[in-house]
């Protein structure tokens, strides 16, 4: 399978250049270690090779990691959540996978969860995300920040509930839900109630009082984890299906939209909400700014839908996941960018395309002379596209991710038909000698490449696509829950 063969052209690309190094670089050859210098692509690929069938492999990586000492770190400060998703969901999901014959997934999972445990020691038990762990390691004081992104704070449960699960040790889970009982008091008193803003004082257990509200970058997984610890832990209790129904509330409201498609394709984009943090936002306030990131959606509210048994957010998901095919489709490469503003529509139920409209939306956004024509023209805008904030491909798998997820729920084939386009434009372009690169500039006919592989390429974007393409009993998602990482965690019986 060519998911399979591109697959193995990374891991080899890093195993020659950047073996037990963090990232290997695509063009140069070089290696780097922004994760602290953990063989961040080793721990991630660790499933991958599993699932592919590349035992031999397998086995080599897990004898590698025996030798990974947690105590030298290359970082200052380590960033709690990159660890806990790549890292501990890693060792976790390997050992599932794989089962007893591996203890020492077990070793390193549980060494790694001791070590971040220590990261939750402040006086109010919130943790520290940006973390100084050789100053802990010195007995200091430590306090948790006031100025913390949600999407680190609050996506701890599923690694840490599903280490409980394996050691049968509680202390992991009794930590992370200690978080979630702040999150749930504190949602109904942000601005958005319903929704938490993307910063917040973790030192004073305060999520209120910050603006900004978005289920893109910065907040993406909190909202994911939702439904999928409620899934983790079998429904034990109502609060994470609360906590999903209510923040789903807001983003239905307020940042879901319909962007103006030339086709007239009834499709939804995740925007975002502005606010100055200290007043209430009380009319709809969507900026139609839609993320990468935020693909990710179209699997969330189908996952939640599914378990929830909601035939309305069904339909919702498959939106949500036409939209980010439609954002693959417009684009010349076939690829989406990062960032882009589209053309909200007026009314949800029924949106002509209006060429004017869109001629005036993208006049309004640029300065300069030229005619609306030309602006579109100069800056390669596909119709409907109004500005393109941030051109990049950085190999990111939210958008295949929720094609996959949709389909393993409808079963529908053309899902994998659009895949397997997604996955040719994406390897014709990013494909180097050594292994696959960002792209700069997806606009272009010959997008310029950057020198990074994110360790999620191999974790998460080229699992997904080979999973769309594999028989659907390969890692089920009766067996399994996936972290924001891709890493499969096993569902208890
Ligand atoms: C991954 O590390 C995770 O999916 C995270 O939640 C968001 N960003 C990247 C992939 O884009």
């Amino acid at each position: 399978m060519r998911s399979k063969g591109n697959f193995t052209h990374a891991w080899n690309g890093y195993k020659t250049h950047a073996w037990l190094r963090d990232e290997v670089m695509p063009l140069s050859g070089g290696s780097h270690d922004p994760f602290g210098g953990w063989a961040a692509t080793l721990a991630d690929s660790l499933d991958t090779l599993w699932i592919m069938g590349l035992y031999n492999d397998f086995n080599e990586a897990v004898e590698a990691i025996q030798a990974i000492d947690f105590s030298s770190c290359a970082l200052g400060e380590l960033n709690v959540f990159e660890t806990t998703i790549r890292y501990l969901g890693g060792f976790i999901a390997a050992y599932d996978l794989s089962g007893e014959k591996y203890p020492t997934l077990l070793r390193k999972a549980t060494e790694m969860g001791d070590m971040l445990y220590k990261a939750f020691d402040t006086p109010n038990r919130m943790p520290i995300m940006r973390w100084d762990f050789k100053a802990a390691i010195g007995g200091g004081a430590q306090e948790a920040g006031d100025f913390v992104l949600v999407s680190e704070i609050g996506s701890h449960t599923l690694e840490f509930t599903r280490l409980s699960q394996i050691t049968g040790d509680p202390r992991y889970y009794d930590a992370v839900q200690r978080i979630m009982d702040i999150f749930e008091q504190q949602q109904d008193r942000t601005k958005l109630p319903g929704m938490w803003p993307v910063v917040v004082n973790a030192k004073a257990a305060d999520f209120a009082n910050y603006g900004g509200f978005t289920i893109g970058g910065m907040a993406d997984s909190l909202y994911e984890y939702l439904p999928k610890q409620h899934i983790l832990i079998g429904g034990a209790t109502q609060q994470y299906r609360r906590l999903y129904d209510y923040s789903m509330t807001a983003i239905k409201r307020n940042i879901f939209f319909r962007p103006m498609t030339k086709n007239g394709e009834d499709v939804r984009l995740a925007g975002q909400v502005n606010s100055d943090g200290r007043t209430l936002v009380k009319e709809l306030k969507t900026e139609p700014q839609a993320q990468h990131l935020g693909c990710f959606a179209g699997g969330m509210v189908g996952i939640a839908a599914k378990i929830f048994q909601n035939d309305d957010d069904l339909a919702l998901a498959q939106k949500l996941v036409e939209g980010c095919l439609w954002a693959y489709e417009i684009m010349p490469l076939g690829i989406m960018q990062e960032i882009f503003h589209a053309v909200p529509c007026d009314d949800e139920k029924s949106c002509p395309w209006d060429e004017q409209k869109w001629h005036d939306a993208v006049d309004k956004e640029h300065e300069g002379q030229e005619s609306a024509e030309a602006k579109i023209k100069n800056r390669r805008l596909p119709p409907g596209v109004v500005k393109i904030d941030d051109a990049r491909y950085i190999l990111r798998p939210e958008a295949i991710e929720s094609v996959f997820i949709l389909y393993r729920i409808t079963g529908d084939p053309t899902l994998v038909e659009r895949a397997w386009n997604m996955f040719n434009a994406i390897i014709k372009y990013t494909i180097t000698d050594i292994a696959h690169a960002a792209l700069d500039d997806c606009t272009v006919p010959n997008p310029p490449k950057a020198d990074r592989m994110e360790s999620f390429w191999v974790a998460e974007t080229l699992k997904y696509f080979y999973l769309i393409f594999s028989d659907p009993s390969l890692i089920s998602l009766d067996d399994f829950v996936l972290n924001t990482e891709a890493h499969p965690l096993r569902r208890p019986s």
